[in-house]
Parts: structure tokens; sequence; C-alpha cells
């Protein structure tokens, strides 16, 4: 049986999701629990409904939408991604994998086909990570890697706490954010977000797994003094101090190969005046790499380029590593269960190990999970300028109809 998605309806539903928290630019301002994102909540809870899935919300506001198969007792098989964005990201991003999802449900619908294992959509609460920390939070608390009420207490950089925004939105839900039965897979359709595809000329990217990562922050504490009065040598400037560990931190990946990564994507400074020696500098660290061992070893070369990058400067340092998830390695039921889908299709399939982390990180603990890309026009993501084209979003969401059928089993 083969599974031909609609592809107008699956424009449209990429189409009207970015309209909540929608830019001037084409991008998307949708943080995790504004309002925005609870417009694109209450629109998705509303779309699931009509397609007769029974919805639930869990404590941590994850949206689960449920099809029910012909064998009720089965382990379903789990679809879905994120609808929250980045501060000023792409219509792509997570939202694709989410309306995807629901379009399997919908073409089943369509076809009258019934499966054995029931099918869930989820929206998983805060993947990006970027109002609050840490990323790919809703899907760490159901899968038990983060203690909810710990997550509950994060703050964003207004002191606003996760479970507050939570209750304000009307998405602090009644269900255990834990999973309530076993599952049987996870599949996420998700943007590749990098270059890899359409360098290759593939139509859709079958994930092998996910990078491990260690994200950390560094604190350097020096001297505010008077730029025209104060002696170099007698300076404790923190900037300086930061700019050689972040030169450091750039040349990482020539010592670990260029399969690591290695980014300073925030830096404050205070009092961060042109007259005044810097006082002090707050930055951030990602580091990924596929080997956890690499990550380890990474991290460890930062703390002490940090030392000795204090003691040259005269500044007080503090490190804090807020955030390491291991690499994963999806099973081979999955990975062939999305090949095979691809190769059946007729498409181009290209194996690849995603250098993105995505909640199937954190699924991954909880039953077998996998991951089908989409192309990536330029390799960009994380901008406004986000795009795929809908062939490849069709594409992607076919080769995603017809793996979940497999798992799911035709009834
Ligand atoms: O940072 C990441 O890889 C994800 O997009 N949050
Ligand atoms: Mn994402
Ligand atoms: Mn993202």
């Amino acid at each position: 049986m083969r599974l031909d998605i609609d592809r107008d309806r699956l424009v449209e539903l990429v189409r009207t999701q970015a309209s909540f928290g929608a830019t001037d630019d084409g991008g998307l301002h949708r943080l995790a629990l504004s309002d925005a994102d609870a417009d694109a909540r209450d629109w998705l809870v509303a779309r699931l409904e009509a397609a007769d899935l029974s919805v639930r919300v869990d404590a941590f506001g994850n949206v689960f939408g449920r099809r029910e198969g012909a064998d009720p007792d089965a382990a379903p098989v789990l679809l879905g991604s994120h609808l929250d964005s980045q501060p000023y990201g792409g219509i792509y991003d997570g939202a694709l994998g989410v309306v995807a999802a629901l379009e399997v449900c919908l073409t089943l619908n369509d076809d009258g086909v019934r499966t054995r294992r029931p099918i869930e959509v989820v929206n998983w609460t805060n993947e990006e990570g970027s109002r609050f920390q840490p990323t790919m939070q809703g899907s760490g608390v159901w899968a038990g890697e983060f203690d909810r009420d710990a997550q509950y207490e994060r703050t964003d950089d207004d002191g606003v706490r996760v479970v507050d925004e939570l209750d304000r939105i009307g998405y602090r839900g009644d269900h255990p954010a834990e999973p309530r039965e076993p599952y049987d897979s996870y599949l996420e359709l998700h943007i590749e977000q990098g270059p890899a595809l359409e360098t290759a000329g593939a139509d859709v990217g079958v994930v092998t797994g996910i990078v491990g990562l260690s994200w950390g922050e560094v604190t350097l504490s020096g001297r505010s003094d008077h730029t025209g009065t104060t002696p170099m040598h007698l300076r404790a400037d923190a900037l300086v101090a930061a700019a050689d560990v972040t030169t450091a931190i750039r040349r990482l990946p020539g010592a670990f190969g260029e399969r690591t990564v290695a980014t300073v994507g925030s830096l404050d400074v205070s009092p961060n005046s042109v007259n005044i020696v810097p006082e002090e500098v707050q930055f951030t660290w990602d580091v990924r790499a596929p080997a956890d061992a690499t990550v380890r070893e990474a991290t460890d070369r930062i703390e002490r380029e940090v030392t000795a990058a204090a003691t040259r400067e005269g500044v007080a340092h503090e490190v804090e590593q807020f955030l390491t998830a291991s690499s994963v390695a999806f099973p081979d039921r999955t990975v062939s269960t999305v090949a095979t889908a691809a190769d059946r299709l007729g498409y181009e399939a290209l194996d690849l190990f995603s250098g993105a982390a995505h909640d199937a990180s954190h699924v991954a603990g909880v039953c077998d999970a996998g991951m089908i890309f989409a192309v990536s026009d330029d390799g960009r993501s994380h901008t406004e300028d986000e795009h795929t084209s809908w062939d490849d979003c069709y594409s992607a969401a076919n080769v995603l109809a017809n793996a979940a059928l497999d798992l799911a089993e035709p009834a």
C-alpha cells in the first residue's frame, strides 16, 4: 500500500501555521509559550480535533493528538516535532514536522486506511531553548531526562517562569508529562538546516543519528577603569580575555576534525561603554561532535583556555556547562524503514548524521526513533531566509507517511 499525501493541503498547513508570529521579513518570531505560540497551539488543537484525533495536553504543555488503531492496546507510533521558533527563525524549522504529522493522519483518513497501531501526533514544548533554557525542554521532561518541577522554575530574561507561562496560555495539562504507555517508535520530519542534501542533489535525508553537544556559559570579571588614564599594564580587561577564548574556541574543530563544530553565539559586555575598560563579559559556547568523547575533550579544552586567558589578563572567571546531550545513533529498524519508504517512492536519499539537536534525541531514550530530513535551500536555518521548496516538503512528508504506515502496520 502506498500513501500519497495531499500536497496542496500540506502547503496550506505550512502557510497557516506560519501566520502565528509571522515577521515582516517572512520568518517567525514564535518563542516558546508566547502568545504567538499559544495561537499556533490553539490552531493545531483545532486541526487535530477536526481530523478526529483525540487531543490531550500533558503537564509540560506537550500536545498529543491520537488516531486510534484497530488494536487499541498496540504500542503507538509517535510522529511530530515542535512549533516554537528561534527569535527570528524560519517557518519550516520544527513546524514542518508537526504539520506533516497531521497531514499523514489526514491522508490516512482520506484513504480510509486503518492501522493496527494507534498513531499519535505530538508538538513538543520549547525545543529551541531560545526563551527558556535548555533546548529540547518539553521532550526532555517527557522522556525523564529533565525534572519537571525544576524545569517549571526556569525563567526567561525577564524573570518569567515556565510554569507561569504554561498556566497563562492554558497549556499546563492534566496528563502526566511522561510516556503513558510503551511506544513502538517515533519519526520526526525536520529540515536538514545544513547543506549536505542540496550538495549531494538528494531529495530527502535518511538520518542515522544526532551529534552530541555541550553548551556552557563563561563569566570573566575584571575591573572597569578610565580608558584614557589607565596604563595598559594596570588593566584587568575582561573583553580581551574573552576574545582570546573565543578565538581558541573557533580553532577547536581544527584539533578534532571537521565534524566537530564550536561556536560562541552570545556575548554580553558590561558596562559596554566606549571609554570604560570592560569589567565583565559573559559568553556562551556550543560544541558538537558525533563522538561524545570528542565533546568532552573539547569542553575540557575550553575550560583550560578560560583559566589561561583569565590568568594572563588578571581577571576572575566562572565556567558553567549548563547542557550536555549524548550523541544518538538511530536503530536499524527505523533507519531502514525510512530508507525503504524513500526508495519505494523513487526518491534519491542520502544517509546523514544530524548536526542539529532535535527532540528525537530525547525520544530515542524511550522508543526506536528515526528522522527524515527535507532539503534546506543554501543549507540555511535559524534565519528568516530559511527556505525549503514545496516539492521538497512534499517528498519528505510522503516518506514520513509511508514509513509511518509501515511502522503502524495497515490493519
Ligand atoms: O540548536 C539546535 O540544534 C536546535 O535547533 N535547537
Ligand atoms: Mn528544530
Ligand atoms: Mn531550531
